[in-house]
Order: structure tokens, then sequence, then C-alpha cells
């Protein structure tokens, strides 16, 4: 039989397989990226993974920027490690643990490198930030506090009687009943109390928070002997209604004079120099009063005068203040204290700080002194 011979002649095939032939499949033979012609060789991806480790080491990035450029090519989402790693999915099954363990070194190397650099450069930013740093250059400017205006009022009060003499004494806030009221001759039901009540410790029954400053006088009386001459500044506390006027902690100072033949012209005395170097007053008087712990006691007034609209207001028309209460020690408080009342006699003083620099700063509400708002306190950086 003769052979049979097949001619394939191209413009035999119909339209649409020589469309197909042309615009499908020949750009898919030519096409460099694929290699239907030539598939993989398996010594050439062993060999770019080694190309690119090699590469790597022998990365010099000299600065951060340069730095961030090697990650990004390395180890970046589109970087060659990544790209590399998709390479597996060639590599037959058998070199495919050669292959692994040849991605582990690579990727190891490529983020030792880049952890170590990143860390020298962020040394060297550091040490150059030091060194930018101008020793030399003058400090940033501090904001001064300024003094409270209750302490300002009770420093200038503490010098005045400083200088005549009085030391400061001190005690605790949360007293006993006794040093703060039976020894002041108010036992338990005395209606006195009524107008010192106070907070209760619970726990502690028997225990409260201080109404005056006359508890330190009386711990101080039970461990000297007179003479005694101290003024007991300190935080005292009632039970009030919060208002312009009037809060529930407050500051006062008391002061005792006790010694032999101490007289109420000694009260009046050291009252009067008082008046004058805080207020300036140049006279003064006293009223009769009842206090439980002195006999005869007083209220101190300070001669203002009507001259002005404000000294009108505030002695409204009297032209006299009240500054503070006093009295001769009643003998009983001396022998609740443990001091002879035959051979000595003392007197004693009390005044609020607060109400007193309310009036020498001319401030309208109490509760601004508790507030510590520092746009209110910042208006005293003046004061001393
Ligand atoms: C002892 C004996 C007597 C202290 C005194 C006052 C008068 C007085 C008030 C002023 C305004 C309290 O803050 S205030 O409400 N105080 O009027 N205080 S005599 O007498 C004492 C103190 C201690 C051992």
């Amino acid at each position: 039989m003769p052979p049979v011979s097949i001619e394939i002649n191209y413009w035999n095939f119909d339209i649409s397989l020589r469309i197909l032939l042309i615009f499908e499949i020949l750009p898919i033979l030519i096409h460099p990226s694929i290699n239907i012609h030539k598939p993989p060789l398996m010594s050439d991806i062993f060999e770019k993974a080694e190309q690119t480790i090699a590469a790597i080491a022998a990365e010099t990035p000299a600065n951060a920027e340069a730095l961030e450029a090697f990650r990004i090519r390395y180890l970046g989402t589109k970087g060659l490690v990544k790209s590399l790693m998709e390479e597996m999915r060639q590599v037959p099954n058998e070199q495919k643990r050669a292959y692994g363990q040849l991605m582990n070194t690579l990727k190891q190397q490529a983020e030792e490198k880049y952890q170590s650099l990143k860390a020298d450069f962020e040394a060297q930013a550091e040490s150059a930030a030091g060194q930018a740093f101008d020793l030399t250059a003058p400090g940033e400017p501090l904001p001064l506090g300024s003094r409270h205006p209750v302490a300002v009022t009770l420093n200038r009060i503490v010098d005045i009687f400083t200088r005549m003499g009085f030391s400061v004494a001190d005690g605790p806030e949360i007293e006993d009943d006794w040093h703060n009221f039976t020894a002041m001759n108010t036992p338990e039901d005395h209606p006195a109390r009524d107008m010192q009540d106070t907070f209760y410790v619970v726990d502690a029954p028997g225990m409260l928070l201080r109404t005056h400053t006359s508890p330190v006088q009386a711990r101080v009386m039970e461990q000297r002997k007179p003479p005694i001459r101290i003024i007991a500044p300190g935080r005292v506390y009632r039970n009030e209604t919060i208002s312009t006027r009037s809060h529930c902690q407050f500051h006062q100072v008391e002061g005792l004079y006790i010694d032999e033949g101490v007289s109420f012209a000694d009260l009046k005395q050291t009252l009067l120099y008082f008046a004058q170097e805080m207020f300036g007053a140049t006279k003064i008087r006293l009223r009769p009063s009842f206090f439980p712990f002195t006999e005869p006691s007083a209220e101190m007034d300070i001669w203002l005068g009507t001259d002005t609209e404000k000294n009108y207001r505030l002695t409204k028309g009297t032209g006299w203040l009240e500054i503070l209460g006093c009295g001769m020690v009643d003998p009983q408080v001396l022998e609740n204290c443990g001091i002879d009342a035959r051979k000595y006699s003392g007197f004693a003083f009390g005044m609020g700080i607060e109400r007193q620099a309310l009036r020498l700063y001319e401030i309208g509400d109490i509760r601004l002194l508790f507030e510590n708002d520092v746009r209110f306190l910042r208006q005293f950086s003046s004061a001393m």
C-alpha cells in the first residue's frame, strides 16, 4: 500500500480555529514566563536560592533608609524570600526537605541581618540625639507655685507672736474626747457640745476630729511646768453645713500664756500689740462673752472706723470689727491639765484663720480656700 501523506494547510482551517491559534495559543507558547516548552530545572531554583543567601551576606546597608530598602527587597510581602518560598510548589517531593532547609537559612539570615542592623542604627540615632543636647543651654522655666492665702495669713500671725516670745506647738488632728471636750470644761451633756458637733471615728469609740486646737495646749500643760507661752495653729473640724461663710474644716490659731501672776492686763496688752502689727489697728475693745474654758471671757474687736465704704460695710456701720475670742483660763481647766491653779494663772485666745484671710484679701467665698484651683491661688503669688 502506498504511504498516505496528510498535508496540514493552515488556510484549510476554519476561521474561528485560526483566530484561536493566533490570539490564544500562540501567545501562551511564546510568553517568556511560561515555560511550556522549557520546564524549570531544579538546579536553577536551588542555585537562585543560594545566590540570594550570598547576596544577603554581601549587603551592607549604610543607614536606616538603606536598611528599609533591604527589608522591602528581601523580607517584604513581595520580597525575594517570599517568592523563593513559593517555588516550593515546583520542587519534587524528594527534594522538598532540602529546599525547605535552604529556605530556613535564607529567611533566618535576612531576619538576623535586618534586626541587628536595626538595633545598631537605633543606638546610633540615640547617641546622636545625646550629642545634640546642649548642656550649656538655659533650662526650661519651671512654673513657680505660690503660698496659699491661709498659709500667708498664718505665717503673719505666727511671726507676730514669736516676736513676743511665744513658740509654736502642734498635736494630733484625731483626738480623744478628754482632751478635746472634757478637759476643756465641756463634759458630755454640756450644751456647748452642740455648737462644736464633729466627726467621730466609728472604729475607735471616744475618738473624734478635733473641733479646736485647745487639746494641743492641754497636752503641753500635762507635760510641762509653767511658764508656758505657746501658740497652736492647725486644722480643725466641725459638723457644719458648707456655705460661703462656713466649712466643715478650717484653721485656727490659739494661744496660751501661763505663769505666776498673769493678769487680764497682760492679755489686753498682748492682743493690742497683735492687732496693731496684724491690721495696723489703732485701738481695740473687749466685749464680755462666754467660753466654757475661760473666765472671764471676751470678744476682741479692732477699730476700723466708717470713713470708707468698705469699712462701713465690714463693720455694719459700727466702725468695730470682731477679730478673736479670749479670756483668763478657767482654774478648773488648769487643774484638769495638772497645773496648780492656786499658784498659776493664764490667758488664752483663739481665732479662725480663714476668716482673717477672707477679710485680708477680700475673698467672698470660704470654699475657694479649699478647692485648690490654681486660677484662684495664682492671684496670691506676690504674697509671702
Ligand atoms: C486652753 C484653755 C483655753 C482658747 C480660746 C477662744 C477664746 C475663741 C474661737 C475663735 C473663732 C474659735 O475659731 S473660732 O470659732 N475661739 O474664741 N479660744 S479662748 O482657749 C483656751 C485654749 C486652751 C488650755
